[in-house]
């Protein structure tokens, strides 16, 4: 799936008024100068879509392996979506693999397990300018775009 042609850089239209829902950002630190870049992107989305500041909650996490147990935390609690922020870049060793299917898995499971929207906002890359080109570079930034389909599920998941 190429991204060439699909970032988005400012709101879709219809777009529903982010205002009512209540969001929490789970983040990774690993890879960090990305995972803040990817952050400000989906801060920008939420908050040009009408969120309040209040009304988003961010949590720190040590690596995307980490990202479900972060996102465990808000499941329970009365957030509308949950957005994971991460970013794994291919080395030598079969370490990426086992990473980009732990947290894939761990946050579908977790949607499913609880009826609560948790996106996937994690760059999965080749290479540290790949991963720069979709946090903010010529690719857009998937921070956004994660924080857009946040909005789209807490109000399709509202409507039930
Ligand atoms: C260990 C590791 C490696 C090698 N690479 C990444 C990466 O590219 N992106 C990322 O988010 N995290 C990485 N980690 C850390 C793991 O996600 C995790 O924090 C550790 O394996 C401890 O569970």
């Amino acid at each position: 799936m190429s991204s060439a042609h699909q970032s988005l850089s400012k709101l879709p239209k219809n777009l529903p008024n982010a205002e009512p829902y209540q969001f929490g950002i789970v983040i990774s630190e690993w890879n960090e100068e990305i995972t803040g870049a990817l952050l400000q992107g989906a801060m920008e989305a939420l908050t040009l879509a009408g969120s309040k500041s209040e009304n988003i909650i961010i949590k720190y996490v040590p690596g995307s392996f980490e990202l479900t147990a972060g996102a465990s935390l808000f499941t329970e609690q009365n957030f509308d979506a949950i957005i994971c922020l991460g970013c794994v870049i291919q080395g030598e060793t079969r370490h990426f693999d086992f990473i980009c299917d732990a947290v894939a898995n761990g946050i579908t499971q977790l949607s499913i397990q609880y009826n609560k929207p948790v996106i996937f906002g994690v760059l999965t890359t080749n290479t540290m300018q790949q991963a720069t080109d979709r946090a903010g570079g010529k690719y857009g930034n998937k921070g956004f775009e994660a924080g857009v389909t946040a909005i789209k599920m807490a109000h399709l998941f509202s409507a039930q």
